[in-house]
């Protein structure tokens, strides 16, 4: 048994945000260790050089005694209730706070000035990138990171001057946040994902319901109540894809899309109950699942004091972030799309259902990869809608095919190279090849962005080979 010293902090993770944890407890002055259950992690030198002097453990977490700890930090891929951490459950610190904490409880702690966050299934990157867009065109020295791009703990010193932090949070960082005291928060929709880690769809919405913890202003989906908090923030907009309730008929106040004609025609407008904000065909993201997320991030930004204009201005000309829905090349007549990001059977719902009725052929699927548990089920009717065939690879392949069975013409292959094989043959004009694989990608990549380059390269490949 190794033990932790009196007094000391143990930080669980040498990935990514175990590092940054580290930096921080180094500029605090306080005393750390650090585990890590594999016997060798990636950077384990680096990280010696970087922190001489720092003791690290490598191996099972029951092999230390972390009972005269000062408080146990743990990175979001690590499981609080695995074993070795889960004797501490229920034990409080020093400070009253959980005995084990994760990065964001320490980022609270430390910041001095207000928070947005974002959680949900999906849709969690586009709309920081979007509220963080939209803070910076109306003149806000702002902070964005979180589960995306930079660690919360690096913010604190890359942008010290920061007068407002938007954070995109996973259910893995908001688990281990006792309270986040939030300015704003959105709770974007839930669909399964991770189920692996919370069990169930109900562990997973309560690790996110922790968002509205301290809220003094929270967003929630008006079309999914697996988004509405257990216990409500003061004030409390809702979005949707309909009409938006106002007057008397509003719980709470809703941000919407409705017929509106400003002159120029009646078109589809969003809306903040009866106040027309701009025509929803001038958000360049496409798609009504983007338009919501325009709504999400337009009800945050309001409340956060942005004039309109400029997020307007943000939405005008926001192209999307890589990998989710991306148009990778439009030839012969097809349309191939990378949304190598859709980790999940929500993701890949909302890219069939957003695009099948946009197109004059039918979509061709390209999933397949570690499902995480999830059942594949719901996909089955949108692809009997809109689907030409899905062409399935990777772990799961045999789970998808089982769940989409007598719904789609069906094909196994090794790998994402034969699916697109497969695509190109297949392929009618007026069809989309769409990469939504509906799973994570770590059986066969080293993450869903380099799923995404295999297929931007097949892809310009295959063009090049159709065109010769
Ligand atoms: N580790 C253990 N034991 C475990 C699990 C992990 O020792 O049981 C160690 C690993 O060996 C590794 C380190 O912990 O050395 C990795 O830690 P981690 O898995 O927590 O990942 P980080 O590199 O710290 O990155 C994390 C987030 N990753 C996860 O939540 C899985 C990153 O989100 C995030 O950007 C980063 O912190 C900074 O906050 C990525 C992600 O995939 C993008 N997030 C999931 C998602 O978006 O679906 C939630
Ligand atoms: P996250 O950070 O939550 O993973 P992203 O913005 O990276 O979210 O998008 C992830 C996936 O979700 C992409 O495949 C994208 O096409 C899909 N998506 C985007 N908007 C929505 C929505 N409103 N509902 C469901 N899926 C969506």
């Amino acid at each position: 048994m190794v033990k932790v010293p009196q007094g000391m902090t143990l930080v669980v993770g040498l990935g990514i945000s175990g590092r940054a944890i580290c930096r921080h407890l180094q500029r605090l002055e306080r005393p750390f260790m650090v585990a890590d259950t594999r016997a060798a992690p990636p950077g384990l030198d680096d990280f010696r050089a970087a922190h001489p002097g720092v003791a690290v453990h490598c191996g099972p977490l029951t092999e230390l005694d972390m009972l005269d700890a000062h408080e146990v930090v743990v990175s979001p891929g690590v499981d609080p209730a695995s074993p070795g951490l889960d004797a501490l459950a229920g034990r409080l610190g020093e400070s009253g706070e959980p005995f084990v904490v994760g990065e964001i409880a320490l980022f609270v702690r430390a910041a001095r000035a207000p928070i947005a966050a974002i959680t949900g299934a999906n849709a969690k990157s586009t709309v920081t990138t979007l509220l963080g867009e939209m803070a910076e065109e109306a003149g806000r020295r702002v902070a964005v990171g979180g589960n995306l791009g930079t660690p919360a703990l690096d913010l604190l010193v890359e942008r010290a001057d920061a007068e407002l932090y938007v954070l995109e949070l996973s259910s893995f960082q908001l688990e281990t946040t006792p309270r986040l005291g939030a300015e704003t928060v959105a709770f974007l929709n839930l669909s399964e994902d991770h189920l692996d880690r919370h069990g169930d769809l109900a562990g997973y919405r309560a690790a996110k319901q922790a968002i509205f913890r301290g809220a003094r202003h929270g967003v929630v989906n008006a079309e999914d109540p697996a988004t509405w908090p257990d216990t409500p923030p003061p004030v409390l907009d809702r979005f949707t894809t309909a009409s938006p309730a106002f007057g008397a008929a509003a719980e709470a106040d809703e941000w919407g899309i409705a017929v509106h004609d400003d002159g120029s025609g009646p078109r589809d407008w969003l809306m903040h109950g009866a106040v027309p904000l701009m025509p929803a065909d001038a958000v360049r993201l496409p798609g009504r699942h983007n338009q919501a997320n325009a709504l999400a991030a337009l009800a945050m930004g309001h409340r956060l004091g942005f004039e309109l204009a400029a997020m307007r201005r943000v939405l005008e000309r926001f192209p999307g972030l890589p990998h989710r829905g991306e148009l990778v090349a439009d030839a012969g007549g097809v349309r191939w799309i990378n949304d190598s990001k859709g980790t999940n059977v929500g993701a890949t719902l909302a890219a069939i259902a957003g695009l099948g009725p946009t197109l004059s052929g039918r979509v061709i699927l390209l999933a397949g990869g570690e499902g995480k548990g999830a059942d594949f089920t719901p996909l089955a009717a949108p692809l009997a809608r809109h689907g030409r065939e899905a062409i399935l690879f990777g772990r799961d392949a045999e789970r998808l095919a089982t769940a989409l069975d007598g719904a789609v013409a069906l094909t196994r292959v090794d790998d994402l190279e034969a699916a697109m094989r497969r695509a190109a043959e297949i392929a009618a004009p007026g069809d989309c090849v769409l990469l939504s694989p509906a799973c994570a990608s770590l059986d066969q990549f080293p993450n869903y962005q380099v799923r995404g380059e295999v297929f931007r390269a097949g892809v310009a490949r295959l063009v090049q080979e159709t065109h010769r």
